[in-house]
């Protein structure tokens, strides 16, 4: 074929003019991006804590007296966030994005947090961007609480001053981060609730950044609080997503962002899902950096290939911290932080049960039911009883003849439990969850922790059973059909409730089933992909459908639910059909 000169000139024409073009639209060979991700820093300001020895957390705890409900090293945040600016000044991140909790709301925390940054960025040439989490905005009613406008205002330099667009309603902003990228950072919180909500005003807005970002040929990155994806699998009926999340990621998905930075649960997971239109969507969630395992992460981002590494802060340096410390837990956090941040996770746990479930405070406050009044005497007498059961020691160590072990009260049912290391419900509770916080948790509902957490979970229940005020056992046994008898905890009394729930009845065994798919959605990881160091699908690429991703859109959702209620019924036919049922 004959190509004439006209034409070829008409085709370089229209190659020169592609060209810039092509480069705004970051086309192949643009430099890769790198980011530094930290989330949840909950930050204390050493200045503004009470000394260290006042602390009552665990009285008599050696190494964790000091230690608070939630697990967060509050005492070593300020070393802990040093350690973490330390790891992003030597990584090749140029920016280090932060997907909200900076620190609970007074001001004075934030102040104190935004100068390290400003300090930190002036000296390193380096770029720090957060957004808001629900810790961080409320109402200055007191006059010390971070406000919306003070929140923007302390933070300035942390993404505000250099904002591309910022919405007036909310704490949302955009900005190039470099290599035809651009931050989404966007504000998914209820000011003064732990509600992630983007209402029609901002979602509105971050439409018209949508149609900025295609003109400007940029690629946006979201970064927001809340999870837009499920990221286990019932987390989507028990809240703690964003609203709508479905339709909201089917949106941002549709809008080609391929990632969201998010936080809130201190858990390392990372999710996928795909629109109706075939755009894939990452949910990549980052640990509470002062929680155990204390995780940030480094994304580098190429036109093909994003890739998730995640690094551990497993030292500090023990200059950052508060005067006051003993000298074990000084020499156990010089030489083994990740133990100290686990021994302090499971000291968290341990007080959780004694002061919540032991206690009626926390119920009573919700339930509207004031100190002193007969209501909550009762309640009291029932909360008693059952931080009693969940503080069962799992072993006979007394060798006492009474009933008082979940062990005994297992035998007491036919029930043998496993030889383990562990002492506690509470360390069973610690074991699980944390597994879930570090990701690519994989502990199935046969592995010995999780039955010994069920057996101890039954065995409370007997025990609360058997120790609860007469008026309420009554109405119990009555309703469970024991004998009246019973209503003193004997050893009789240990055996017949014990049997209830230890024997391999039918009813046990449908029981059973039904709870394994909700234990497993939280000790396996419920969606691909995998949680700590994995190649997702980069920006330019479209890739094939991602397994087990949570689907998003009309007829898909509803197979998502039929699906797992039909994996429920089948998990009971195995069980009734099984030898013994
Ligand atoms: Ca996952
Ligand atoms: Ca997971």
């Amino acid at each position: 074929m004959k190509i004439r000169p006209r034409k070829l000139l008409c085709v370089l024409m229209s190659l020169l003019l592609c060209l810039p073009l092509a480069g705004l639209f970051g086309a192949a060979g643009e430099e890769p991006l790198t980011v530094f991700v930290a989330s949840d820093l909950h930050y204390r300001p050493p200045g503004m804590l009470a000394p260290i020895g006042e602390q009552t957390g665990l009285p008599g705890d050696p190494l964790y007296w000091h230690t608070n409900i939630q697990g967060q090293l509050e005492y070593e945040s300020d070393a802990i966030v040093n350690e973490m600016l330390r790891r992003f000044e030597s990584s090749p991140a140029k920016a280090l994005l932060i997907p909200g909790d900076l620190a609970d709301s007074h001001i004075g925390y934030h102040l104190a947090l935004a100068e390290k940054f400003r300090l930190f960025e002036r000296r390193t040439g380096k770029k720090i961007f957060v957004i808001n989490g629900n810790h961080d905005v409320k109402d200055n009613a007191d006059g010390f609480t971070t406000d919306l406008a003070r929140f923007k205002a302390a933070y300035a330099g942390c993404g505000y001053s250099e904002a591309l667009a910022a919405d007036p309603g909310s704490a949302s902003y955009t900005a190039d981060l470099g290599g035809g990228y651009r931050l989404l950072a966007v504000d998914s919180c209820v000011y003064g609730t732990s509600d992630g909500e983007i209402n029609a005003q901002r979602l509105a807005w971050i439409e018209s950044q949508v149609a900025a970002a295609k003109t400007d040929g940029v690629k946006l990155i979201g970064m927001m609080h809340h999870s837009i994806l499920e990221h286990f699998k019932i987390q989507g009926l028990v809240a703690d997503t964003v609203k709508d999340y479905r339709a909201l990621a089917e949106r941002f998905a549709g809008w080609g962002i391929k990632v969201v930075l998010t936080g809130h649960k201190h858990a390392n997971d990372i999710t996928c899902a795909v629109s109706a239109s075939g755009a894939r969507i990452y949910d990549i969630e980052t640990n509470c950096l002062i929680n155990y395992p204390n995780t940030y992460r480094v994304i580098n981002f190429s036109d093909n290939e994003i890739q998730v590494t995640s690094g551990y802060i497993d030292r500090i340096d023990l200059a950052d911290l508060p005067p006051g410390y003993n000298g074990a837990q000084l020499e156990l956090l010089a030489n083994d932080f990740p133990a100290f941040s686990y021994g302090y996770f499971k000291a968290a746990m341990q007080r959780y049960v004694n002061e919540y479930a032991g206690t009626p405070r926390k119920l009573a406050g919700s339930l509207n039911i004031r100190e002193g009044t007969p209501a909550y005497e009762a309640l009291a007498a029932v909360m008693g009883v059952l931080g009693g059961a969940l503080s069962l020691p799992l072993y006979d160590t007394a060798g006492t003849p009474a009933i008082d072990s979940v062990e005994e009260i297992a035998a007491a049912g036919g029930e043998n439990i496993a030889a383990s290391g562990y002492a506690r419900f509470s360390d069973l509770v610690a074991l699980i969850v944390s597994r879930m916080f570090a990701g690519d948790e994989n502990t199935p509902y046969e592995a010995p922790e999780v039955q010994l957490l069920l057996q101890a979970v039954k065995a409370g229940l007997v025990y609360a059973i058997l120790n609860i005020p007469d008026a309420s056992a009554s109405a119990l046994f009555a309703g469970l059909g024991v004998p009246g008898a019973a209503l003193k905890p004997g050893r009789a009394a240990y055996a017949a409730a014990a049997k209830l729930l230890f024997a391999k009845t039918a009813a046990n065994k449908i029981l059973a089933a039904a709870v394994k798919p909700l234990v497993e959605g939280i000790t396996v990881d419920s969606f691909s992909p995998a949680d700590l160091n994995v190649t997702l699908e980069g920006y330019a690429a479209s890739g094939a459908v991602c397994e087990h991703g949570d689907p998003l859109s009309g007829p898909q959702v509803l197979l998502d639910y039929l699906n797992r209620f039909l994996n429920l019924l089948l998990s009971l036919m195995a069980a009734l059909a099984a030898p013994g049922a």
